[in-house]
């Protein structure tokens, strides 16, 4: 079985199946039939099924074009009918691992990925996870699940994990050129997933797939951490009277040993802020405290209460509240150039200053609507009026916006991003 598997995907004859067509399960699929592969999205969403087979691209770093050319050469196909599965060679896992509100890890659908392949799984199959999860997930959970069906992993199947690592609108790195970091349930699983990979780009074999889960982990936990300090030393300049952004900047000349971070309004994004409790849950059931985890996760988390406090001094120094005042919210995606709100630090912000009774609008050329403190905001069609405004907030510094000319109409800007890249002004409040 192993010899013949390993044969096909050598020979790109290998029918590979993707499950999840997000952000990260699209852009394999897409490499992988480039390379070849006939490859079968599955999804349960039929709008993103009928998209694709309808010749047309729902992922920003995804052309239709790409789209077009896979599916017309018969390379790409997608179905919500997961009983395709029993046709495949290879299943790759690409769902979401959210987190539940108890801040518990949701693997609700890795559960129901690895059901859905358990009633279809044939003798011979490769069964690769992505989706990011504690060390332990595909070992202890999707491992007997599978065995449940009689087969035996590593000898009628294989299993392994390998991180995603894509990096929505990067454009230097791509799925391409990122090495992929793969672990197997034994050797030959191990193998045979480092030839789907090695397909299309760089691979680096670790000895488990608790291993492979662990080093994802790492990876994000290792950026909330540094940017849970840099937000502390954010907060240690202020009381020492000292400009953040002027420090860290001198620090980065440094050429060795130190990496540069900034501070800012917190963490969002779909990975920082849920990952590293992945990590620490799992740890916890081993009756270990991740200290810097929780500590990162204290510190990024008050990020929005701290910069609702000093706009409100900096208003109080014209004798204002915030309370009436006419705010304009600058920039509320979760970082800059993207459209993307999931656990934007900006709505926390937003929520404070009408809960504060604040008279808020925002602008931001990426985000139409915004749903806070239940109400439905919508994005002002431009900031030509924003003189009128008593104060303006940078929250996330996309690059299309002239921020010369924000603090020149302004009467008061509080920059939490730097946007106003260490401008001189008496009217630049900085975090
Ligand atoms: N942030 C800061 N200060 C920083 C860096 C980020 O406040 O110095 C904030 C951002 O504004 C954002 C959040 O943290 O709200 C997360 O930012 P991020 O740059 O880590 O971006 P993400 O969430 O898109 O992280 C992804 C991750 N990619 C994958 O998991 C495959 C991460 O591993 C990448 O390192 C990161 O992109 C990247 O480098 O762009």
């Amino acid at each position: 079985m192993y010899k013949e598997l390993s044969k096909k995907i050598e020979k790109k004859e290998a029918r590979i199946g993707v499950i999840g067509l997000g952000y990260v399960g699209l852009p394999l699929a897409v490499e992988l039939a480039k390379k070849g592969f006939v490859v079968t999205g599955l999804e349960v969403d039929s709008k993103k099924t009928e998209s694709i087979n309808n010749k047309k691209s729902y992922i920003g770093d995804i052309s239709t074009e790409d789209i077009k050319a896979l599916v017309e050469a018969k390379k790409l196909s997608a179905t919500t009918n997961f009983k395709a599965i029993s046709k495949l060679d290879v299943v790759i896992i690409c769902v979401p691992t959210p987190l539940r509100k108890s801040k518990d890890p949701d693997v609700s659908y890795i559960v129901s990925a690895t059901n859905e392949i358990k009633e279809n799984l044939k003798k011979g199959q490769l069964i690769i996870l992505e989706s990011t999860t504690y060390p332990g997930t595909t070992q202890e959970l999707v491992l007997p699940m599978l065995e449940e069906t009689g087969l035996k992993g590593g000898k009628d199947f294989f299993l392994a994990f390998s991180p995603e690592r894509i990096d929505p609108a990067n454009k230097k790195f791509t799925i391409a050129n990122t090495t992929k970091v793969v672990g197997g349930i034994c050797p030959k699983s191990a193998d045979l997933a480092c030839a789907v990979y090695g397909s299309f780009t760089k691979v680096h074999k670790v000895s488990s797939t608790q291993a492979a889960e662990m080093v994802k982990l790492l990876e994000n936990t290792f950026r909330a951490v540094n940017i849970g300090l840099v937000n502390e030393v954010a907060l240690m300049c202020d009381r020492l009277g000292l400009n953040v952004w002027e420090v860290i900047n001198a620090s980065a000349t440094k050429p060795f040993g130190f990496m540069k971070f900034t501070p800012g309004p917190g963490i969002g994004g779909h990975c920082i802020p849920l990952d590293p409790h992945y990590l620490s849950w799992k740890l916890k059931t081993l009756n270990f405290y991740s200290r810097f985890i929780e500590l990162a996760g204290e510190i990024n988390s008050k990020m929005p209460e701290y910069v609702v406090t000093k706009l409100a001094d900096a208003l109080n120094e014209k004798t204002k509240s915030i309370k009436g005042s006419k705010i304009l919210v600058l920039g509320v995606a979760y970082k800059k150039d993207v459209a993307d709100l999931r656990e934007s630090p900006a709505l926390d912000v937003m929520t404070l200053l009408i809960n504060k009774q604040a008279k808020l609008s925002y602008y931001d050329p990426y985000v139409s609507t915004v749903k806070v403190a239940n109400k439905i905001l919508k994005s002002e069609k431009n900031i030509s009026a924003i003189a009128k405004y008593d104060a303006v907030v940078i929250l996330t510094d996309h690059s299309c916006i002239d921020y010369a000319n924000v603090v020149k109409k302004s009467k008061l800007v509080f920059d939490t991003r730097n946007a106003t890249n260490l401008m001189k002004s008496s009217k630049i409040v900085r975090i």
